[in-house]
């Protein structure tokens, strides 16, 4: 039997090139281990052209490898090497293979993360487990600029960042533009005389059609539609989506981020997170195609500070607090919310149209915006007082570019205000007033968005009010929350009592 120097393994979302495992590593002497294992594509529902997405862009990567002269041993989910776990299959592997030692690049799950460390142990052989190099921030930088900080803010760890990296920084060091954040340009409505672009569709390779099939049989049950699938599973692919964001959509990407459309799934958003995320496409290389637009001319500054902002900023603070937080944040219920999901977020028979679209699209893209997960199908959950976990279960499944590393301090944090101002320092609770104002979506609702009681009243309005008297002990006294809760005071007591009686009855309806 060949010994094989270093078994390199890669994970599914660890499809680049330039993966740290693979750093020194040599193609005559050691081996690329990948695996599709059921417990990976189980652990939630994953929305089926998620499942499509990963095991399609594996494939795809592994035969580039080959091509490229590596040993790539591919394990396929329907092989009978595939075992439940990872460890299950490295340790099958291993029975037929002299292994010298293991190189794996960190994981983007704490849970992963966990079982890696016992590898070397379980197997009796040397596991190296290399820094994830594709991120700005590395976890120990970030643990380093957090430490001794009473709070983390994202707007400080990105202004730390654009000073290291030198992104958008003039020739004096200072931000270009003169400011840091131009995101008062960017909460624009939607003005229907702009042409949207569509987002490129991609061919269907045989191999995602033969992804494709497997999917259909295996993961039936799964929420979402499984064709048609137009997503890149390709590098070559995603920067051809880079590119058509960059000339196509940017220049109005700020103006319209925030706006909701009834019928449009992507406006000027950019859709590449799921390349982001997988390693198709690398974060370093995303922000200088933006900034080099805006040096051309192609681009205004509001959009392109926005756009590097969400990736240098707040998809890398994100992590940070992810890797400084768990295992603990995972469980964090701040504000003691226990309610059920709505069987809605499931099915999207709902009359709420906002909702209604949020929950169609994901089911047909497995996509939705920020807006929409923050503002919409996020915003509903926290005023219904929806159990953290519960939610955050539901987004890490449904959407394509969900990773635990991602999803559970967007979710938990940011949208359920569950870990008690880690990641934002006040909930982003909003009645039906901030859609009607970002979207065309109430004029065409049954709801009546200037209600807040009665049959017609829209059910964001007395949510609303209902979460701010359910939570007033905690919030009252948050000076970011002083003016909401001078309007509380002026409610009269029949006004309460209404509004809690809809608000249960609306509960014992959905
Ligand atoms: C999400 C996912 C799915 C559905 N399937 C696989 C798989 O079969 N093999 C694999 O290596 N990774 C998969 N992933 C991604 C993992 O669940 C996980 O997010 C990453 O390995 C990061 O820890
Ligand atoms: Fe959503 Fe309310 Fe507007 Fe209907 S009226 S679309 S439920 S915000």
């Amino acid at each position: 039997m060949k010994t094989i120097r270093r078994l390199c393994v890669i994970l599914g979302d660890q499809l680049s090139e330039s993966i740290s495992a693979l750093k020194e590593a040599d193609k005559q002497q050691d081996a690329i281990l990948m695996m599709e294992v059921k417990d990976e594509t189980e652990y939630v529902p994953h929305h089926p052209q998620k499942i499509i997405f990963i095991l399609s862009a594996m494939r795809h990567f592994a035969a580039l490898l080959k091509s490229q002269g590596w040993t790539v041993h591919y394990i396929k989910l329907e092989d009978k090497n595939s075992k439940p776990s990872f460890e299950k299959t490295l340790q099958h592997f291993l029975k037929s293979h002299q292994v010298d030692s293991i190189h794996i690049t960190e994981p983007g799950e704490y849970r992963v993360l966990e079982n890696i460390q016992q590898w070397e142990k379980k197997f009796s052989i040397p596991v190296m487990l290399h820094e994830d190099t594709r991120f700005f921030c590395g976890i120990d930088a970030f643990k380093q600029w957090a430490k001794g900080k009473k709070q983390l803010r994202m707007e400080m760890f990105y202004r730390h960042m654009r000073s290291q990296t030198g992104f958008l920084m003039d020739a004096e060091g200072q931000p270009e533009g003169g400011k840091w954040n131009y995101d008062k340009d960017n909460r624009k409505p939607f003005k229907d005389e702009i042409d949207i672009p569509s987002c490129l569709q991609f061919k269907t390779s045989a191999i995602t059609k033969e992804v494709i099939a497997l999917v259909q049989s295996r993961f039936k049950t799964h929420f979402g539609d499984p064709e048609p699938f137009h997503y890149a599973v390709t590098r070559e692919d995603a920067i051809q989506a880079l590119k058509e964001f960059i000339e196509q959509r940017l220049m109005h990407f700020g103006d319209y981020q925030d706006a909701m459309v009834v019928g449009e799934y992507t406006l000027f958003h950019s859709i590449l997170s799921p390349y982001l995320n997988v390693g198709l496409l690398l974060p370093n290389e995303v922000c200088k195609a933006a900034i080099r637009a805006y040096r051309q001319g192609k681009a205004p500054l509001n959009a392109v500070e926005g756009f590097v902002r969400q990736i240098l900023g707040w998809r890398e603070f994100i992590r940070g607090v992810y890797w400084t937080h768990m295992p603990e944040y995972e469980n964090l219920n701040h504000l003691s919310e226990s309610a059920d999901l709505p069987d809605f977020y499931w099915t999207a028979d709902t009359d709420m149209l906002c909702m209604k679209q949020a929950i169609e699209q994901t089911k047909v893209i497995a996509h939705s915006h920020h807006i929409q997960r923050l503002m919409v199908t996020g915003n509903f959950a926290l005023l219904y007082g929806v159990e953290p976990k519960q939610i955050c279960e539901w987004y890490l499944a449904v959407y394509i570019d969900a990773f635990d590393w991602v999803e559970l301090p967007n979710t938990l944090g940011m949208v359920m205000h569950a870990d008690g101002g880690v990641v934002g320092s006040k909930p982003y609770a909003a009645s039906g007033n901030y859609i009607n104002r970002m979207s065309n979506f109430c004029k065409s609702c049954r709801y009546d968005v200037k209600k807040r009681i009665g049959d017609d009243a829209c059910p964001f309005n007395f949510l609303y009010w209902d979460f701010l008297l359910r939570q007033e002990k905690r919030f009252k006294n948050n000076p970011r929350m002083a003016l909401v809760y001078k309007h509380v005071e002026k409610l009269s007591e029949a006004d309460k009592k209404a509004i809690r009686q809809q608000a249960k009855q609306f509960r014992q309806q959905s």
